[in-house]
């Protein structure tokens, strides 16, 4: 089954949407495999955001991604990592659409509350650079086979 990493970024924290954040998950039918409350050091947010190093903005966001806790997180489901990037809307909150959580919650693109993996290659590559293999959870809910 697939899998990807969500993160509530820490404005999100800041702001008290953790909660809130993991209902919208729940509620789709997304299955909870890991999730912690961590605080992410310089050298893993240059690691996760490697991609955006040549980028203007790079200093401030690894400044801002290590500036308080992250509410990190693994969830699976079927089409999990397209379907959660659709439910976090456009990158810059302008552009979200209502209903979406960026939409919903998010002002400055540099502020947008949450992130989430774009592809499998970056889900797979998130999810071992923020998870140790003894913290995720195989399990299953009867519930499963109705959603
Ligand atoms: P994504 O989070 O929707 O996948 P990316 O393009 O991978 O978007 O960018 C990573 C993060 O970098 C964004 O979530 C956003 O917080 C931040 N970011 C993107 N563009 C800008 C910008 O122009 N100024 C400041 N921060 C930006």
């Amino acid at each position: 089954m697939e899998k990807t990493f969500l993160m509530v970024k820490p404005d999100g924290v800041q702001r008290n949407l953790i909660g809130e954040l993991v209902t919208r998950f729940e509620k789709k039918g997304f299955h909870l495999v890991g999730a912690k409350l961590m605080t992410v050091t310089k050298e893993l947010a240059e690691n996760h955001y490697g991609e955006h190093k040549e980028r203007p903005f790079f200093g401030e966001l690894v400044d801002f991604i290590t500036s308080g806790p992250v509410f990190a997180m693994v969830w699976e489901g079927d089409n999990v990592i397209s379907t959660a990037r659709t439910m976090m809307g456009a990158t810059n909150p302008k552009d979200a659409n209502p209903g979406t959580i960026r939409g919903d919650y998010g002002v400055q693109v540099s502020m947008n509350v949450i992130h989430g993996s774009d592809s499998p290659t970056s889900a797979e590559r998130e999810i071992s650079l923020f998870f140790n293999e003894n913290e995720l959870n195989e399990y299953t809910k009867t519930i499963s086979k109705w959603v």
